[in-house]
């Protein structure tokens, strides 16, 4: 697998319309300041890392809005563009990092990994909160809260016409997919997934099992022929408050950032990410100490789904040390 993860491309998503507070959009700018490119070339010396650059888009002017969907409008704009580059990094034969901007962005990452690979995927949504509004459901109307309903197949019959949405097709089944970390979760949203029976480790089934027997339930389930390609959407608010401080909703009591970098080393181990996305930083909020922390965290994360051993790595082609 350090061979299946080598070449990786990164996607900056600078869209923040899928929630009220400002700063999220500058989250690829200070994570990238924060070394994330470097970050990921040092990890072996075989990393091949290309950046993409930041997705931009147009309004689309014949897209109506829908009640209850804040700046609905923008959402299917970026998606669209989201989409397209996601398949195409994909097919380009890179593992795609999608870094946001807010989680609205993360319909539209799905759907590319989908598109890209033409099969069945796993999404893998680490979290503190479920995503899992529908426009009826939502008491926000903040679209980031409503990712994973756009793209659950057995969930469209709740939802109102969607125009412009049509790109979104295929939609996964609800079966392929796994929460981590949830602690906030909304009363409509705790029931869909009892209804649908929704594989969901939160904290406290965490605390139970502990995070290592999560993820191998987890894989277990989901996968027990390990033939799917994995998608991770990791929401920075699914680690502790402490630990991820700036972000536009923390929660107390979550993952520390060990247990995310131990969830990010079992997928690398997988050998089947083909496709990440970080979102949720949010530059604005807190002190730059705060700042730092998050950013950092972030790109812990990133660098664990990516192959960093922190066992570190004997140098390559040598076997004994230099006399
Ligand atoms: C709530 C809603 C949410 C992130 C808040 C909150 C969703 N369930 N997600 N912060 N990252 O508005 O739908
Ligand atoms: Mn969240
Ligand atoms: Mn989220």
């Amino acid at each position: 697998n350090i061979v299946r993860d080598t070449k990786v491309g990164v996607l900056g998503v600078p869209f923040e319309n899928g929630q009220p507070k400002i700063g999220v959009g500058n989250g690829p700018r200070f994570i990238r300041d924060g070394g994330l490119i470097q970050s990921l070339k040092e990890i072996h010396a075989y990393m091949d890392v290309v950046d993409y650059g930041d997705v931009t888009y147009t309004i689309d002017p014949q897209i109506q809005n829908v009640p209850n969907m804040k700046e609905y409008v923008h959402m299917v704009s970026c998606s669209r563009e989201v989409t397209k580059r996601v398949t195409e990094i994909i097919k380009d034969g890179r593992v795609c990092l999608t870094v946001g901007g807010d989680h609205a962005i993360a319909v539209a990452t799905v759907d590319g990994h989908i598109q890209a690979v033409s099969h069945d995927i796993i999404l893998v949504w680490i979290d503190a909160h479920a995503d899992l509004n529908t426009s009826h459901t939502s008491d926000s109307g903040n679209t980031h809260g409503m990712p994973v309903a756009l793209l659950a197949k057995e969930l469209s019959d709740y939802w109102p016409y969607l125009p412009g949405m049509d790109w979104q097709n295929p939609v996964m089944s609800i079966k392929n997919l796994v929460y981590f970390g949830l602690r906030a979760v909304d009363s409509y949203e705790r029931l869909i997934i009892e209804k649908l029976g929704i594989l969901a480790f939160g904290m406290e089934e965490i605390e139970t099992y502990g995070i290592d027997a999560c993820i191998n339930m987890a894989f277990e389930k989901l996968d027990p022929d390990k033939q799917k390609s994995i998608h991770v959407s990791f929401d920075i608010d699914a680690l502790d408050a402490f630990e991820a401080p700036s972000t536009g909703t923390p929660v107390r009591g979550g993952l520390t950032l060990r247990e995310g970098v131990h969830i990010m080393e079992a997928v690398h181990r997988s050998g089947r990410l083909t496709a990440m996305d970080l979102v949720e930083v949010n530059p604005s909020i807190g002190s730059k100490k705060d700042v730092d922390i998050t950013v950092s965290a972030a790109i812990h994360v990133i660098k664990a789904a990516f192959g960093f051993n922190r066992k570190g790595l004997k140098p390559s082609n040598v076997s004994d040390l230099p006399k």
